[in-house]
């Protein structure tokens, strides 16, 4: 059998789509998906490997770092910055942008990425995930003096974007603007192939993740939403529903793609969360 691999995937993309798929974009995906073999490698040996527990040290948004969050996030620099497609990234882990070496080839593509999102879940072996973003450069002269002015970009002008998971089985699900495609990674062989071609989110559904514990300062309009799903067959949706709150929303969101629902993640009252948890860049716009 010849199996149908991201490379061929991805290789078939650029023939259909020659429009808006160069071969710089395809081999930023596939290596970026090489990054996330190695991250997946590192997260399954955990403790074997010495990189559990905490860095010691804390990212822009003030959370506690793990060791792997750095990890994976020297590994994405490190395995992308040669590639010559890219002019600069930037990532959750990090407090501002990392322009592409002046020793290196340079591109005109923007990577954005949360290296290893759901780390509370790490030693507690719990799926975690990796999400990516890629974008364009505004404009040719760009390259010269970047800025972070360029990465903030409107989700929609994404080119590229998907995320792994790092779960019973290590999976990927991307897209480069043509539907959303999975593939599953085959450890024996360190390729990833396709296993769920044409995801759509199913339409039908009886689940819901929001982490409920925060329900006492959510917005009327939010509170009511969730008291009908509590409220099931008996209240205004007349059906039962389940909730799921993994606390990776990679992990979350991967279940979600394929048994529909809905993720939430509402601002709230408290000062800390007046404007929600997620990044629009490296969590929600991917
Ligand atoms: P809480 C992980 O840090 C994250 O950004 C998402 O992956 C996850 O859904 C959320 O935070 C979990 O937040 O407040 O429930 O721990």
């Amino acid at each position: 059998m010849n199996p149908f691999t991201l490379t061929r995937h991805l290789v078939e993309q650029q023939r259909n789509n020659a429009h808006s798929m160069d071969a710089e974009l395809r081999l930023l995906v596939e290596t970026v998906a090489h990054a996330c073999t190695r991250i997946a490698d590192l997260v399954s040996q955990g403790a074997l490997a010495g990189v559990l527990g905490a860095q010691g040290t804390h990212n822009v948004q003030g959370e506690a770092q793990q060791k792997l969050d750095v990890i994976a996030n020297d590994l994405m620099l490190q395995t992308a910055q040669w590639t010559g497609c890219l002019a600069g990234m930037a990532s959750e882990e990090m407090t501002s942008i990392e322009p592409i070496p002046s020793s290196m080839a340079k591109g005109r593509y923007l990577l954005v990425f949360d290296p290893l999102d759901g780390s509370s879940n790490i030693d507690v072996n719990v799926s975690i995930g990796t999400i990516f973003s890629v974008l364009a450069l505004p404009s040719t002269d760009s390259a010269a003096s970047l800025s972070e002015q360029d990465f903030l970009q409107a989700g929609a002008r994404q080119v590229a974007a998907g995320y792994a998971v790092y779960g019973p089985q290590t999976q990927l699900v991307l897209t480069t603007g043509h539907g959303v495609d999975g593939f599953t990674l085959d450890k024996r062989t360190g390729t990833w192939l396709l296993t769920n071609a044409a995801m759509r989110i199913p339409a039908d559904t009886a689940e819901f993740a929001i982490n409920m514990s925060n329900m006492r300062h959510w917005d009327r309009g939010i509170r009511q939403y969730i008291e009908a799903c509590l409220a099931g067959e008996t209240g205004p949706h007349g059906k039962n529903y389940n909730m799921r709150w993994i606390a990776s929303m990679v992990a979350d969101v991967h279940r979600l793609l394929n048994r529909g629902g809905v993720f939430m993640y509402p601002s709230d009252a408290r000062e800390s969360a007046k404007h929600g948890k997620l990044r629009l860049l490296y969590e929600a716009n991917p």
